[in-house]
C-alpha cells in the first residue's frame, strides 16, 4: 500500500529533488543513483542533490554519479529523502509545503515525511528502496541493480553488520541475477585508493591509545597532516574499522576537526551499544556505528569528553 502510494506521488510530480545527506556515504548516494537512473529511463524530470563540493570518487564508477549536483533547481514539486533520519541531514533547509517522501532505515527516523518507507531492520537504505521496486514490480535496470548492490555491500560493511540477514543476500542474489558482477563492484569500490592515503595512515595509527582496560580505542587525524600528505580525511575513514579489529577493543572513536568544532566516528562490536554516547553529544546514528560532534577544536578536548561520558555511563 506504502509503496503505491509512493509510487503515485512520484508518478504525479512535474520535477523530482532526490536528496542525500551531508558527508555522503555510499548508502545515500547510491540510492539517490538507484532512483535517478530509474528516473532516466522512465523519462522522469529529476536532480539529484548533494550540498558538498566534493563526493566520495570511490563511487564514480556508478551510473549517473557526474549529473549529482549541488545547485538546488528553482522548481520541484517533490522531495525525495535517501538514508536520511532527519531533515536537518541534508543541510539544507526546504520549503515545508514540498511533499516528501523519506525512504530510510535509522531507528532514530523522525517520520518527516508524508510517505515515510523505514525499516530498521534493514543493513541500509538500499535495502529498504529495493523493497519500493520489487513491491511494485518496477523494471530494475543493470545500472539500478549496481546503484542499489552497492548500497548494500558498503552499508552492511561487505555483508558483516548484525542486521545483515537472509532478506540481505535474497536480495543481493537477485540484483546479482541481473548481470552485474560482485567483484567488479568490490574492486572498484575498495582498490583504488590513494597513495597519499598510506602516507596519512600510518600518522593516524600512531595516535592510537587504548582506555578502559582496551575495551576502547581512541584515534585521531590532525589538520597538519592532511596538508602534508594531500590526504582527504575520508579517504581514511576505515581506519577507524581497522583498529575495532584488535581482538580487546569493543569500541573504536575517531576524533577529527572540521570547521571549528570536532566530529566523532564511533564504531562497536560485541553487541555494545554506542548510541547514547552519540546523543549525548546530539549525534545520531545505528546500535554499532554512529557520530556526533564536540563544540571543541581540540581534539585532545573532544577525547577526554567522550572519554569521561565513557567512564561514567557505559
Ligand atoms: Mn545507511
Amino acid at each position: 500500500m506504502i509503496y503505491k502510494q509512493a509510487l503515485k506521488l512520484i508518478e504525479d510530480a512535474h520535477y523530482i529533488l532526490v536528496v542525500t545527506h551531508i558527508n555522503p556515504d555510499a548508502d545515500t548516494i547510491s540510492c539517490a543513483l538507484a532512483l535517478s537512473n530509474y528516473f532516466y529511463e522512465n523519462k522522469i524530470k529529476h536532480k539529484v542533490f548533494n550540498k558538498m563540493k566534493r563526493l566520495p570518487q570511490n563511487l564514480n564508477f556508478l551510473s549517473k554519479f557526474d549529473k549529482i549536483t549541488d545547485q538546488i533547481p528553482k522548481f520541484f514539486d517533490l522531495i525525495i529523502y535517501v538514508d536520511c533520519a532527519n531533515k536537518s541531514r541534508v543541510g539544507v533547509e526546504f520549503s515545508d509545503d514540498i511533499k516528501v517522501i523519506n525512504y530510510d532505515h535509522h531507528k532514530s527516523n523522525d517520520n518527516f515525511g508524508i510517505i515515510n518507507i523505514i525499516d530498521e531492520n534493514k543493513a541500509s537504505s538500499a535495502e529498504v528502496l529495493y523493497q519500493f521496486f520489487k513491491h511494485n514490480k518496477l523494471n530494475i535496470s543493470k545500472q539500478t541493480a549496481e546503484c542499489l548492490y552497492t548500497g548494500i555491500y558498503d552499508d552492511s560493511l561487505k555483508f558483516s553488520t548484525p542486521r545483515c540477514d537472509e532478506s540481505t543476500f535474497k536480495v543481493s542474489n537477485e540484483l546479482v541475477s541481473l548481470g552485474l558482477s560482485p567483484s567488479d563492484i568490490a574492486t572498484k569500490l575498495t582498490r583504488r585508493d590513494s597513495l597519499a592515503k598510506y602516507r596519512l595512515l600510518p600518522k593516524i595509527l600512531e595516535s592510537l591509545e587504548l582506555h578502559f582496560e582496551g575495551k576502547v580505542a581512541t584515534i585521531y587525524v590532525k589538520t597538519d597532516w592532511l596538508e602534508e600528505t594531500g590526504a582527504d580525511y575520508r579517504e581514511c575513514e576505515d581506519v577507524v574499522n581497522m583498529v575495532l579489529n584488535i581482538a580487546i577493543v569493543d569500541i573504536a572513536i575517531f576524533f577529527r576537526v572540521s570547521n571549528g568544532s570536532t566530529r566523532v566516528s564511533i564504531r562497536s562490536k560485541n553487541d555494545v551499544d554506542v548510541t547514547s554516547i552519540a546523543a549525548y553529544f546530539d549525534g545520531g546514528g545505528h546500535k554499532m556505528a554512529a557520530g556526533c560532534t564536540c563544540k571543541t577544536s581540540d581534539v585532545f578536548e573532544a577525547k577526554d569528553m567522550v572519554l569521561n561520558y565513557i567512564k561514567d555511563n557505559i
